[in-house]
């Protein structure tokens, strides 16, 4: 029978499961200035969403005061969101894009 002397050999016990990295959000944080359609052009270039994406998490920040770009790695999250930011500085818009670890 195939497979009959096959011997399980138990995992060393020095073999330990790699932990998966923290995730972080990207949140997009509501102000009274920042024109609504520069918000939607900064999605689109920084965090490649369409038109109609970047629009909807545009409304949701601007109706519910901030919304959650994109999760993703530390490093990932801290190079988009200082991109975003540094586009709304060029521009001089107060729009501030935060990062902080998913629960
Ligand atoms: N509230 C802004 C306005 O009315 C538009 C806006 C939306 C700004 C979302 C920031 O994250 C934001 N012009």
């Amino acid at each position: 029978m195939p497979g009959r002397n096959v011997v399980l050999k138990p995992k060393p016990e020095t073999a330990q499961k790699l932990d998966r990295p923290k995730l972080y959000k990207v949140i997009l944080n509501n102000d009274d200035y920042t024109p609504r359609e520069f918000v939607t052009v900064v999605l689109k270039a920084v965090f490649r969403m369409g038109e109609e994406t970047g629009r909807r998490v545009m409304l949701t920040a601007h109706r519910f005061g901030s919304a959650v770009v994109v999760v993703c790695q530390k490093d990932i999250a801290e190079t988009k969101a200082k991109e975003a930011n540094d586009l709304a500085k060029e521009a001089g818009f107060p729009l501030l894009f935060t990062v902080e670890p998913e629960e």
